[in-house]
């Protein structure tokens, strides 16, 4: 076909596509026409052919992929073609592939650069205009091609182009809880993605396009099962299952891991104990890793929860953590793999607090560990709550490589179905400065290794991917999972500069929808926070699934229990964490202890968190304690409305169907937003014994009406219709 005629071809498609209907299955990868006509212009002028010069899967998919992304994006064909013989050829390898890239001054980027960047850049060859796409290593050219592609998606100019870029954290994880059942783990996206009972004969599309949108964003690596392992995983059927999943993310950059029982040695290993000193056990494990990599000889390695909300564990067999991870370690190290030994631990026994376990049973462990284990800690010590603190093991175990673990899925931020964007949170938490080093040692530098210079860094992400169309069951839960990838390659990027992006390759770079998108996504998460547990509140959700507020639970053992964290009393509300409470503050290093002790310097936002506090005494606002909690939890809610009123506003902007299914979600949140305000100040009114300040909206119901109310029993969208 000529050109002419794929064009027009191109521009009818687009005249109808522009604002088709859309299920949202295609992520922040669609690559429509470019709508801006200049752009359009620029671009078909400098990107005419494409070069790829060597072969291996991982530049098949690249060159794949940017001539997909080209067709869309310019409407026309760029042929692939063997040498330099027009202005505009894209030339994509690496210099042991490539001639051409080996024969440009190139060394110096392409040093700095490491093992996954790339360096992409307008140059000239032979007088000729190029665009050179050039890494160390396939994967670096692949990540290249992508980052070329988000230029055009976003509408970037061309002229002068020089990206250089590296991620800064090895491992970029997404750790999916899913169970050989098909179900996750609160995952709350629908069924699990892996159909374990198709594999390996039939392999699904859908693993090819999830590790497309994982390599588009830098991820490399993917646990494939829940944390609360099944140790039938790593049996030979299921390997084989594994090592089909690991075949199609190979070329994509992606490694498999996956999660160890620990007492899989008793489980399918007939043996008596799964004591980590063992003999037996040690030589069981050795040859089971071994097999494993016989199928799997990328294998990445496995991630441990033990000893923790009834796991099995080392402790079992009075030994440490240490103990358990170096036995999984010695047996992986022969063939490159790593341990992710989880610090998420709190025991049967219910401790004066549990924040506080994480840090007491891992600090006396520091360096003790082997030099392939990392452990992972999640961003605060209690529970991917909207809100917490900083963990305080960050930075407290300098000889220690320590991951950090947050959840993309928002196991206790509405769900699937609340529009909550956790760029901000994450950002919150990297730029914490944990002091371990005087000021400037942040969370970000601890993780990617700057602060002590560990060899090992990683990050990862409780995925929100599963089986339903959108992937992550609602359009904008695609926004987190694209900031985590974007985040744990580079942890510097800024929440906005990631919403940016995602919004203009998801939706559109009409500036009329970015700005107040971008705005609402940003308010997104302090709305959220309002709305569910301000002020430093935590843990107030209902027992079980987690959904809605249910601040009266008293179900289970205590450090379940919302009584336990909020410990609301005739007097004031919040727990004391300072010297006169549980002490906890003092697992951070001064002067981040001291400012959070004293209730003159600790944040509002964490006030709570660390303080029980009067229901009459004045907070910086000039509020009482009574009046600020009515106030922030309004406050929530006003924005959530605020953000139906701007979604509003939208219509016909972008198709039908995405944006059909935002406003559906958002009048849910809306909704909820006022049940977990109104739940909330009539709970509290119990210990406060205050009016509603005036000025405020009256709670719908009474207390004993929400108390009663029950979600049905949909973990997806576990909406109280009643509400
Ligand atoms: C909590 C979840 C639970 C997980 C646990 C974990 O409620 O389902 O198993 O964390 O991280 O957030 O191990």
């Amino acid at each position: 076909m000529s050109r002419v005629v794929l064009l027009l071809c191109a521009l009818l498609a687009w005249g109808g596509s522009a604002l088709r209907a859309e299920d949202g299955y295609d992520l922040w990868l669609r690559y429509p026409l470019v709508s801006d006509a200049a752009r359009l212009r620029e671009y078909r002028a400098a990107l005419t052919a494409l070069v790829v010069e060597g072969d291996s899967p991982t530049l098949r998919v690249a060159a794949d992929e940017l001539a997909r992304g080209l067709r869309g994006l310019l409407g026309v064909e760029v042929p692939r073609v063997g040498r330099v013989d027009r202005d505009g050829v894209i030339v994509v390898g690496t210099p042991a592939g490539s001639r051409l890239i080996a024969s440009l001054p190139l060394a110096k980027e392409l040093r700095a650069v490491g093992a996954e960047g790339y360096v992409v850049r307008a140059t000239t060859v032979g007088g000729r205009r190029v665009v050179v796409v050039a890494a160390n290593r396939d994967v670096g050219a692949l990540y290249g091609v992508f980052a070329l592609l988000r230029r055009l998606q976003t509408h970037g100019s061309l002229r002068g182009l020089a990206l250089a870029d590296a991620p800064r954290i090895q491992l970029r994880l997404l750790d999916h809880w899913d169970n050989l059942d098909g179900s996750v783990e609160r995952g709350y996206a629908g069924g699990s993605l892996w159909k374990w009972d198709e594999l390996p004969g039939t392999i699904s599309p859908r693993y090819r396009d999830y590790a497309r949108a994982n390599a588009s964003i830098g991820i490399n690596g993917a646990v494939l099962t829940n944390v609360n392992a099944d140790a039938r995983v790593l049996t030979p059927a299921y390997l084989a299952k594994v090592a089909a999943l690991a075949d199609v993310f190979r070329p994509y950059g992606i490694r498999v891991y996956l999660t160890a029982r620990f007492s899989a040695p008793i489980e399918i290993g007939g043996l008596k104990t799964a004591d980590p000193l063992d003999p037996a056990v040690r030589a069981w494990w050795r040859r089971k890793v071994d097999e494993i990599y016989r199928v799997v000889p990328d294998f990445g390695g496995f991630l441990v929860k033990a000893n923790s909300e009834g796991q099995p564990g080392p402790q079992d067999y009075h030994r440490s953590h240490a103990d358990g991870a170096n036995m999984l370690a010695d047996a992986l190290a022969p063939h490159g793999g790593v341990v992710m030994w989880r610090a998420f631990v709190y025991s049967a026994a219910v401790p004066a607090d549990r924040v506080k376990q994480a840090y007491d049973e891992f600090t006396p462990l520091d360096g003790a560990f082997r030099p392939n284990v990392l452990v992972q800690v999640k961003n605060g010590p209690l529970d991917f709550q909207p809100r917490e603190p900083f963990h305080p093991l960050f930075g407290a175990m300098p000889r220690t490589p320590l991951m950090m673990e947050v959840q993309i899925t928002k196991e206790y931020l509405g769900m699937a179905t609340h529009l909550v964007y956790l760029g901000p949170l994450w950002r919150e938490v990297l730029d914490a400065d944990t002091y371990a080093r005087g000021a400037g040692s942040t969370v970000a530098k601890v993780i990617d290794g700057s602060l002590f210079g560990g060899a090992r860094t990683g990050i990862a992400g409780v995925s929100n991917v599963g089986s339903d169309r959108d992937w992550t069951g609602a359009h904008f839960n695609q926004a987190n999972w694209y900031a985590f990838g974007r985040l744990a390659w580079d942890p510097g990027l800024s929440a906005a500069a990631i919403a940016d992006e995602w919004i203009r390759m998801t939706f559109t770079n009409d500036p009329a929808f970015v700005a107040p998108v971008k705005a609402m996504m940003l308010a997104s998460r302090e709305a959220v926070v309002n709305y569910m547990t301000p002020l430093g509140l935590a843990h107030l959700m209902g027992t079980g699934h987690h959904y809605g507020p249910a601040p009266w639970a008293d179900a289970g053992r205590p450090d379940w229990t919302p009584s336990y964290y909020h410990r609301a009393d005739t007097l004031g509300l919040g727990f004391d964490r300072t010297a006169t409470g549980s002490n906890a503050v003092a697992q951070y290093f001064p002067p981040v202890r001291d400012r959070f002790a004293n209730r003159a310097t600790v944040p509002d936002s964490l006030l709570l968190w660390f303080h029980h506090v009067g229901w009459n005494e004045r907070l910086r606002s000039g509020r009482t304690l009574w009046e600020e909690l009515v106030h922030r939890y309004s406050a929530g809610v006003d924005t959530v409305r605020w953000m139906r009123r701007t979604w509003e506003g939208l219509r016909g902007r972008i198709d039908a169907q995405r944006y059909a299914e935002v406003s559906r979600d958002l009048a849910i949140q809306e909704r909820e937003a006022k049940w977990w305000r109104d739940a909330s100040i009539l709970y509290f009114q119990q210990f406060s014994r205050m009016p509603i300040p005036a000025g405020y909206e009256p709670p719908a119901h009474t207390l004993e009406y929400y108390m009663r109310l029950t979600c049905p029993a949909d973990p997806r969208r576990p909406t109280c219709d009643a509400v």
